[in-house]
């Protein structure tokens, strides 16, 4: 069995760990004119690597997201599998819980106030008065959502197919996005970026969340219309965003939301793809393919995710 491991950047680590993971392999990072593999292991790789592999079974993608596969022409007979959690799902849960936090306990005006001297109490807020909208309820966002629930926060979710999740009223299809979104004062995006996602967050929806609304987004940068943003946070539309993901990373250097003072920015970086866990998860993925198993977390290429 030959797997090969095609990365923009540091192959040589997973090729080390896969090839222990798999004796029996032969594990190779790839170069172009290397013989044909039987599986790869990839983060947005060039359709030139995709032509130069006619035998793939499975494409393992080491991220959760595959918007990036999905813009390549991919044999129908190769497999597209997903990471599935591989401990990304406890990280987005401390990541929207702190934003959250931080938010409704307006930590950020205390820091302020700290620096500046100054020992003021800010009222108390209700808990009732900021519930939390999470777009996505797989994975990621089920576990994002139980985590916020613990906090007592009042939780809504909103999925393509129904969900039943304790502690979560649950909306499913297009047509419940605008009772959703009516019920949400604090949006948490956890979609995949596909045809029917992209540009989700706009004026019109998120003018639709009550009053001093606030965005955290950590799933695509597309899923946002960048241009709807500052307009609806200077009119005072929204109250925030906490935004991790942007139309092009790294944020270039003048992009207006740098500067905003409502806007905190991180790098992509909200959920890290951990070496360890998802070598010993596609190790696993592979053996159980080998042998003829079904295995989790595999794309439907016709949803996009
Ligand atoms: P899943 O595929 O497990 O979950 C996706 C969820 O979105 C499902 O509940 C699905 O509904 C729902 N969904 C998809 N399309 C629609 C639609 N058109 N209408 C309504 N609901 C829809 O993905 P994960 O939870 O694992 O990951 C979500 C995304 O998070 C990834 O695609 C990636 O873009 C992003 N991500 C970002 C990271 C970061 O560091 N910023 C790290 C990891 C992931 P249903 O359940 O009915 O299928
Ligand atoms: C992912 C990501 O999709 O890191 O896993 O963005």
């Amino acid at each position: 069995m030959r797997i090969t491991v095609c990365l923009p950047e540091k192959p040589e680590p997973w090729v080390q760990g896969l090839q222990q993971a798999l004796p029996e392999a032969e594990v190779l990072a790839w170069e172009p004119g290397q013989p044909a593999a039987d599986y790869a292991v990839v983060w947005a790789p060039p359709q030139s690597f995709i032509d130069a592999q006619p035998r793939l079974q499975a494409l393992f993608n080491i991220g959760a997201g595959v918007d990036a596969l999905m813009q390549l022409s991919i044999p129908a007979s190769t497999r597209i599998v997903r990471l599935d959690d591989a401990g990304m799902s406890v990280q987005m849960a401390e990541y929207v819980c702190h934003a959250l936090i931080r938010h409704f306990r307006e930590f950020d005006v205390y820091e302020a106030e700290a620096r500046a001297g100054r020992w003021v109490y800010r009222k108390p807020r209700e808990r009732a008065d900021f519930p939390v909208g999470i777009l996505g309820l797989g994975v990621l966002g089920e576990r994002v959502a139980k985590a916020v629930a613990q906090f007592e926060f009042p939780v809504l979710g909103w999925s393509r197919s129904r969900k039943e999740i304790e502690g979560v009223r649950a909306y499913a299809g297009e047509a419940r996005l605008g009772d959703f979104l009516v019920g949400t004062r604090v949006l948490v995006n956890l979609l995949p970026l596909t045809d029917a996602t992209r540009g989700i967050l706009n004026k019109t929806t998120l003018s639709a969340l009550q009053p001093g609304g606030y965005l955290i987004n950590i799933a695509r940068g597309g899923h946002l219309v960048e241009d709807d943003l500052i307009p609806l946070l200077d009119s005072g539309k929204l109250a925030g965003a906490t935004l991790d993901v942007f139309e092009t990373e790294p944020l270039p250097a003048a992009h207006p939301f740098w500067q905003h003072p409502k806007i905190s920015i991180t790098p992509h970086g909200s959920a890290r793809t951990l070496r360890r866990e998802s070598i010993a998860q596609i190790a696993g993925k592979i053996t159980a393919l080998a042998r003829g198993e079904a295995v989790a977390g595999v794309v439907d290429p016709e949803r996009g995710y």
